[in-house]
């Protein structure tokens, strides 16, 4: 039972809210008429009576309330409404309705749970809406871009692209299809992880290769998701400006050209982003897309742990009821390929560990992805703390590596490692680099070539990490 005392505008409101959601409400008023029309509406119970009156109260059983709600014009009544709940139960939660002023000082020195100052209601009611807004804002421009596209919206998002790519460009391509055009969602790279082709495969999607692309500019829009500027990891040609960019990747946003631009570096995924604009567009968000549109927020978020926000979050509670958890299972604990465990059981064959470093080459791959994923499975072997494995695909030495020592930031030992030699980047937890074969000039021997990319590796991230000469 929840109990309101004093039932004006606000108080009724209250009550007939919590009488919606199917509880139990106690009202108490000292007005006989509101009190007689008050009897005729069904609360559990009504009781005419001085709210400050401690005898009224206990036998109206305040003492078993839920929560008591004191939401009176007159800060002065709450107060001492507030010290009578107080005196008679030490531990009903009071809600209390204090002056205009934020912080304000009436009830002081008094064990009220939650104060609410109108003003800062309405301030706050009043901030969200310009949200909204403004979000209604954009939306009418991404409209008015996509109603003009006869020959269709090519989606681009970033090269290799990960969940969140996938879902983002996903939902972009319904909200298109809501705004009467035709969306086609084109990658670089290749969908390499297993759990992102089994996104890709237990939900059906249609991707296109870029390759596969004989004429971007066929397309009437272009739109780029999770990415933002052509040619940054994303394979749009420099030349192209797109129409569209949605992203939440750090960026000097002069540099991004677009007619409709929203990149919020804030925020955990964009996913989070597209969820808020089905939702806003009132387009149904199916158990596909929830479930996409979860596991692009789970997997940029690191399940929820890395930069997560409100508006995350938010998103969350909004996909989490609509997903589908079996497929989500499934699309986590993807079957492993064939590939990637003779890459594992190379790793593991090859494998160096000096101290706390296990350092392991696989020798030539196809698949750089399996690469990330042979150093996931060794960063859990026993005394492990930093991992790196690489191996030659094409004429480049991928190295892919791991990390949980807290005092290594792997991003970093990778780019004063390889940095100047190839190209290196990443977290402090995870990491990878890439150096051409052209250093080695024309070695066309292949041990001999792994050989020499064994000592590049091995000698350049000791040496980066402070640790001189190599223990054979
Ligand atoms: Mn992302």
């Amino acid at each position: 039972m929840y109990a309101v005392l004093g039932c004006g505008t606000a108080g009724y409101l209250a009550a007939s809210k919590l009488q919606e959601q199917g509880k139990k409400v106690l009202i108490v008023d000292n007005d006989e008429k509101r009190v007689e029309s008050l009897k005729e509406r069904e609360f559990e119970r009504v009781i005419l009576g001085d709210i400050t009156d401690p005898s009224t109260l206990k036998e109206a059983g305040i003492e078993q309330a839920e929560a008591v709600l004191i939401l009176t014009t007159n800060v002065e009544l709450n107060r001492k409404a507030a010290e009578t709940v107080r005196r008679l139960s030490r531990d009903v939660p009071i809600i209390v309705r204090g002056g205009k002023e934020a912080g304000s000082k009436e009830f002081e020195g008094l064990d009220v749970d939650v104060v609410i100052n109108p003003t800062v209601v309405v301030a706050s009611v009043a901030i969200e809406s310009l949200y909204d807004l403004e979000l209604k804002k954009k939306l009418r421009n991404l409209r008015r871009i996509i109603e003009d596209a006869p020959k269709g919206v090519a989606i681009v998002t970033q090269d290799n692209p990960d969940p969140d790519a996938i879902a983002s460009a996903l939902s972009l391509k319904k909200i298109v299809e809501h705004f009467g055009s035709v969306g086609e969602i084109i990658y670089g790279g290749e969908i390499g992880h297993e759990e992102n082709r089994a996104l890709v495969n237990l939900l059906g999607l249609s991707l296109t290769p870029i390759s596969k692309v004989r004429d971007l500019r066929g397309y009437s829009k272009i739109a780029l998701v999770e990415a933002s500027i052509p040619g940054e990891n994303n394979s749009l040609p420099k030349s192209i400006t797109p129409d569209i960019v949605i992203d939440h990747h750090q960026v000097d946003e002069s540099k991004v050209k677009a007619e409709y631009k929203d990149i919020r570096p804030e925020v955990g995924a964009t996913s989070t982003i597209l969820t808020e604009y089905l939702v806003h567009l009132g387009i149904e968000i199916t158990p596909e897309i929830a479930t996409a549109l979860l596991y692009g927020i789970k997997t940029d978020t690191n399940d929820f742990t890395r930069g997560t926000t409100a508006q995350d979050l938010k998103a969350v509670a909004i996909l989490y009821p609509k997903a589908d958890h079996d497929l989500l299972m499934k699309i986590e604990t993807p079957v492993m390929s064939a590939e990637t465990l003779d890459v594992l059981s190379e790793a593991i064959r090859n494998r160096k560990i000096r101290g706390s470093f296990l350092l392991t080459n696989v020798g030539f791959i196809r698949d750089r992805d399996t690469l990330p994923q042979a150093a996931d499975h060794l960063l859990r072997l026993e005394g492990i703390s930093t991992v790196l494995v690489y191996g030659i695909g094409g004429d480049v030495i991928h190295i892919s590596g791991r990390n949980r020592d807290i005092r290594i930031n792997l991003g970093e030992v990778m780019q004063k490692a390889f940095g100047n030699i190839g190209s290196a980047g990443g977290h402090a937890t995870a990491a990878a680099a890439k150096i051409p074969l052209g250093l080695f000039g024309g070695v066309k021997d292949k041990a001999s070539l792994l050989k020499l990319a064994e000592e590049a590796v091995t000698d350049r991230f000791f040496k980066a990490l402070g640790i001189e000469g190599e223990e054979k």
